[in-house]
Parts: C-alpha cells; sequence; structure tokens
C-alpha cells in the first residue's frame, strides 16, 4: 500500500507512534510518505528508500496574527494524495490533522479521486485539549467523518464516547514496541559513566507539562534517597523544568538529580535503569512506561486512564492513587530494596511488554488500511 501518514514531529508520544509504525510498514514493503512541519525526530535520515518526507510550509503573513497550519496541511495532502498516488491518509492526533484530511478529502472528491482517512486519538486530543467546547464541534465533526477510528487504549475509546457525540465505532489498537530492536541493541549498558555500581537508578521520561506531575517524581526521590543510594534520570523538557529545577537546588540535590533534556537515546538510558516513575494526572496510554518495561524496567506509576492496561499492578510495577506520593515511594522502595523481587519484577516487566510487541500490532492497522481502502472503492 501507499500510505501518507500525518503526525506531529516532535518528541510526544504520538509522534513517535507514527514514525514507529512508518518505520515497521516500510519494512513490511509498505511505502510511506510522512507528512509534517518537520521530518520526525525518531526518523534518523531517511534510512529506507519506500520512506519519503514530504514537508508542510506555513509562509508568514503580517495579516494573519495565526497562520493557517490547517490549510497549508490540507492543501499539501491533496498535493501529495495526487502526485505520490496515495491510497489512505492516516492521521494521528485528530487536532488539527482529522479535520485538515477531511477537507483535502473534499477536494479531492471533487478531482474524481476518492480517498480513506484513519484517525488515531492520542488522548490529549480528547481529554484534555479536543474536548473543549471552543474545539469540541469541529473535533467531533472530524472523528465522525473518517472512514475509520482507532483509539490507543480501552480507556481512551471509553473517553471519546463520553465526551463527544460519536456516532462510528472506535477500535482499539494499542501502542506497540519494537521488543526484537531493544533485544538486538548489542551495545553494552554504560551505566558507569552516570552511576555508582551500588547506586540504584531512578528514571522518569516525559514532556514535562503539569500534567505528568514531576514535583511527585522528585518527591518520591526524596523520600527513597536518604535509605538507597540513587540518582534520578529527568529526561525531557518542558514547562515545569524550571520549577523543578530551583527546588532541587533549593533542597540540595543537583548531584543526585540530573536532567538529561530531550534525547533520540532513550535505549541507552532505560537499559540501566532500575525503575521507572510515572505519576501522571491524565494517562491515555503511557508509551513511556510501555518502553521502559520492554527493557526489563518495573514501573511505578499512577493509576488513571490507560496506565492500568499497560503497566500491571504486582507484576510489571504498581500503580497508586494520582499524588499518593507515600504509597508510590513505599512500593519503590519494596522493589529496590529486595533484589529478588526486583529481578523477578523485571522479567515481568519484559514479559509484560511482550503483549504490546510490534509483531501482534502492526497487522491490526494493515487490516484496517485494507478494510478502508475497500469501503471507498465499492
Ligand atoms: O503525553 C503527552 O503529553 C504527549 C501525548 C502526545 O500526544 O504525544 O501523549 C499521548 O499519546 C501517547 C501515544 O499514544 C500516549 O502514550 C500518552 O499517554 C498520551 N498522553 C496523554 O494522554 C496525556
Amino acid at each position: 500500500m501507499n500510505i501518507a501518514i500525518v503526525c506531529y514531529p516532535t518528541f510526544g508520544g504520538s509522534g513517535v507512534v507514527a514514525t514507529e509504525l512508518g518505520i515497521a510498514l516500510s519494512a513490511k514493503g509498505h511505502d510511506i510518505h510522512f507528512i509534517t512541519y518537520h521530518q520526525p525526530v525518531r526518523l534518523e535520515a531517511l534510512q529506507h528508500h519506500n520512506i519519503h518526507f514530504h514537508e508542510v510550509n506555513v509562509p508568514d503573513y503580517p495579516l494573519f496574527k495565526y497562520q493557517p497550519y490547517e490549510l497549508a496541511l490540507s492543501s499539501r495532502l491533496v498535493d501529495v494524495v495526487k502526485n505520490a498516488h496515495i491510497d489512505l491518509l492516516h492521521v494521528h492526533y485528530a487536532i488539527p490533522h482529522a479535520y485538515a484530511a477531511y477537507m483535502a478529502k473534499k477536494i479531492l472528491i471533487d478531482e474524481g479521486i476518492q480517498i480513506p482517512i484513519v484517525t488515531t486519538l492520542h488522548g490529549t486530543d480528547i481529554t484534555l485539549v479536543g474536548s473543549h467546547p471552543f474545539y469540541r464541534p469541529a473535533v467531533t465533526f472530524s472523528i465522525n467523518h473518517s472512514d475509520r477510528i482507532t483509539a490507543v487504549s480501552e480507556s481512551l475509546r471509553q473517553d471519546t464516547m463520553r465526551l463527544f457525540d460519536i456516532k462510528t465505532n472506535i477500535e482499539v489498537v494499542p501502542n506497540f514496541i519494537d521488543i526484537k530492536k531493544i533485544e538486538n541493541r548489542g551495545k553494552p549498558c554504560q551505566r558507569s559513566l552516570l552511576a555508582k555500581k551500588e547506586e540504584k537508578i531512578i528514571t522518569h521520561i516525559s514532556n514535562f507539562r503539569p500534567l505528568k506531575r514531576i514535583m511527585d517524581v522528585i518527591s518520591i526521590f526524596e523520600r527513597l534517597s536518604p535509605e538507597i543510594p540513587c540518582k534520578l534520570m529527568m529526561v525531557g523538557e518542558g514547562p515545569e523544568k524550571i520549577k523543578a529545577i530551583e527546588y532541587i537546588e533549593k533542597a540540595g540535590l543537583e548531584e543526585k538529580i540530573l536532567f538529561l533534556g530531550n534525547s533520540n537515546e532513550i535505549d541507552k538510558i532505560l537499559c540501566y535503569s532500575d525503575l521507572f516513575l510515572l505519576p501522571s494526572e491524565k494517562e491515555s496510554f503511557g508509551l513511556s512506561a510501555l518502553e521502559a518495561m520492554a527493557h526489563g524496567v518495573p514501573v511505578i506509576s499512577s493509576n488513571t486512564g490507560g496506565l492500568p492496561e499497560v503497566n500491571k499492578e504486582g507484576y510489571s510495577g504498581y500503580l497508586s492513587g494520582i499524588g499518593d506520593i507515600d504509597s508510590m515511594a513505599d512500593r519503590a522502595r519494596d522493589l529496590l530494596l529486595n533484589n529478588r523481587l526486583h529481578s523477578q519484577f523485571k522479567k515481568q516487566a519484559r514479559k509484560q511488554a511482550s503483549q504490546f510487541s510490534l509483531e501482534k500490532i502492526i497487522g491490526k492497522y494493515e487490516t484496517i488500511y485494507s478494510d478502508a481502502i475497500a469501503s471507498v472503492k465499492f
């Protein structure tokens, strides 16, 4: 198939999933066309001959307070569908991608071309932004007018049904991880670069937005560090970082808490991590928790949204109520102080992650694509 993928090309989970999906589909022989405003971060120098990148440009015009990105995207979609003979548009994140795709579809019908749209809902496009009254009518419309809709967890499917007036079926296609790539990594973990042998390494990865509750991450660490030699790796960038750094400096924890910024080397960091913390307020899936588990890192998370579908209580890690720092710290301590329990959870985390292996999920998307293409042809 000749598939166009529209996504945010940034470090966010939706962009990562879209990029990994495109790479995996290209490896299966499909032609993949990424259409975004810059090259997706995980797409290393267009490593496959059947992956193409089409940039969306939005020229600045002084009359506009807000530049019309949706318009530029719709026009680019029309061009790419025609010139590259695209069979299907797969848009990740409803806003504004599903809306722009619908517009492109209508323009193309005028030119005698039928193009099916698959929309994948990722979380904040529904729970945080999309359901705001400013956006809800347009988001509802574009979801209802997609040919197929998928959500990354059952929890997100239910949220979408509750928050919008949805008239069509939403299929759950969970996020996935390329376990084989992790197993075949080859390079040894360079743990000694960051911590002493006896120190445990605790990791958090996110975009440091308020809903990630990074001050909870730091509070959990503060409860552990007097009793357990440990270091905290904070990976990512975002609005709460400054507040966190100010706090850490006041608390004298600069030596123990390292900020590593946005990283393309998540694999390297996770391979030497002993524990992963994700105490989010909202999380439709929690891709970073899955990535941690696939590296054999047990996860201490909140029990919100889709997290209980990913992190299994008492198996791959533990789940506590949002903001219940004491319980999260207690459970982290239990794991870090008991080597036998820790190795058991490491194995179980890997096993749980294998439920979301690339091989199990990719076929689901291929079936959805074939059905969507068939439905517009007949
Ligand atoms: O978590 C974020 O803030 C980024 C956001 C995104 O849109 O990239 O992540 C969402 O999509 C990910 C991939 O499907 C999910 O793993 C995250 O749980 C989801 N975030 C939220 O629901 C808050």
